[in-house]
């Protein structure tokens, strides 16, 4: 390519001397006021535009038209090798730097899920899955969500697990009304003996369902009651939250032939997943047959719930909004919860 300036008494005068002398290729690079005169003295208005020609096998004019075209095309050439340099480059890294699979198309999506707090390796693997489109991706995020609901609570019943405070006490009074509500005895116990708030909360909850409530100390009371009283109705089973990798540990001991009520690990949604996790791996995961995410209302986004539920490998039974009994539960379905995990769309 090779620029070159053109002088002329007006713009139009200047681009009539273009075109005569390069023809109709040539790119108006820039143009501007000059002033010009005979012998350097520059007293009379004009104006020059510097135009811009792919260069041709043909003669090259003068000097300085030499060097700007080798200026241009030493320029090109370098821009050319740095292209070639991030291209390797990129090669290279991708590997190490895996977001660089993310395609152009979907960098917007990748963005929305790690907004939401979906795990950077999650996103990537669903986008592998999605088309560009939102609809694709939630759908994808549906296909895997494992829900299961209450079914089995109102089978056999439910006994709930968790750390301190995450919400078993509260979410026990929740599915206990759900039953009620069904017209189905339930059976109510309590593990979490020395915690008089817990037990209060039950002994109420029984007087308002007139329901069985006991309270028990030791896994080895529990298989005399659970066989007797079973036929009756599902057990909703409460437990202190310290101790449950014990609880799992001796529920193992005392029923080898298998625990009859199914076991549900709660989690609090408006914790980060790394104390969530903790928690999850220090009982015996193994024993788990499903997860419930409680307090909802408190989380700012949701991307936990797709994180742990593909960590957990779980089926959810449900998912709890507000401290409000009996009310803030509710068992959602794949497309709600995906609607959730993207950011309520
Ligand atoms: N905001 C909110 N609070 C909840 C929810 N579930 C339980 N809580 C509250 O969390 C606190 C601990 O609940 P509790 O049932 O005693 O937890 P536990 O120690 O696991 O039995 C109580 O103040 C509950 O009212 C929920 O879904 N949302
Ligand atoms: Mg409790």
């Amino acid at each position: 390519m090779k620029i070159k300036k053109f002088v002329g008494g007006s713009f139009k005068e200047a681009l009539e001397t273009v075109k005569k002398e390069l023809g109709s290729d040539a790119i108006i690079l820039s143009s501007k006021s000059v002033k010009t005169g005979p012998f350097g003295m520059l007293n009379k208005d004009a104006v020059e535009v510097t135009v811009a020609l792919e260069e041709t096998d043909g003669p090259v004019h003068d000097s300085r038209e030499k060097a700007s075209g080798t200026d241009i095309s030493e320029l090109l050439k370098e821009i050319k090798g740095l292209r070639e340099e991030v291209c390797y480059l990129k090669d290279t890294l991708r590997p190490i730097v895996p977001t660089l699979r993310v395609g152009k198309d979907k960098k917007g999506l990748f963005n929305l899920l790690l907004k939401q707090g979906v795990d950077t390796q999650f996103a990537m693997i669903l986008l592998e899955r999605s088309q560009e489109t939102l609809d694709s991706l939630k759908n994808s995020i549906k296909g895997d969500l494992k829900i299961q609901g209450l079914l089995p609570a109102e089978e056999n019943g439910l006994i709930f697990l968790g750390p301190p405070g995450v919400g078993k006490t509260t979410t026990i009074s929740k599915v206990a009304h759900m039953i009620a509500s069904k017209r189905r005895p339930v059976n109510l116990i309590s593990l979490d003996a020395d915690r008089i708030g817990s037990i209060a909360n039950m002994k109420e909850l029984s007087q308002q369902l007139r329901c069985p409530f006991r309270v028990v100390r030791r896994v080895s009371e529990l298989p005399k009651i659970i066989y007797k009283e079973m036929t009756k109705g599902p057990m909703l089973i409460d437990t202190p939250g310290a101790e449950f990798d014990n609880i799992l540990e001796d529920i193992k001991d005392i029923f080898p032939s298998g625990f009859p009520v199914k076991k549900c690990f709660l989690i609090d949604s408006s914790m980060n997943v790394s104390s969530a996790l903790k928690s999850w791996q220090s009982c015996k995961t193994d024993m788990i047959d499903s997860i419930g995410f409680t307090k909802l209302d408190m989380a700012t986004h949701y991307g936990s719930i797709y994180n742990i539920s593909m960590l957990t490998s779980r089926p959810l039974s449900f998912i709890t909004t507000g401290p409000g009994v009996p009310n803030d539960i509710r068992v959602p379905t794949g497309d709600f919860l995906a609607g959730l995990i993207i950011g309520g769309i």
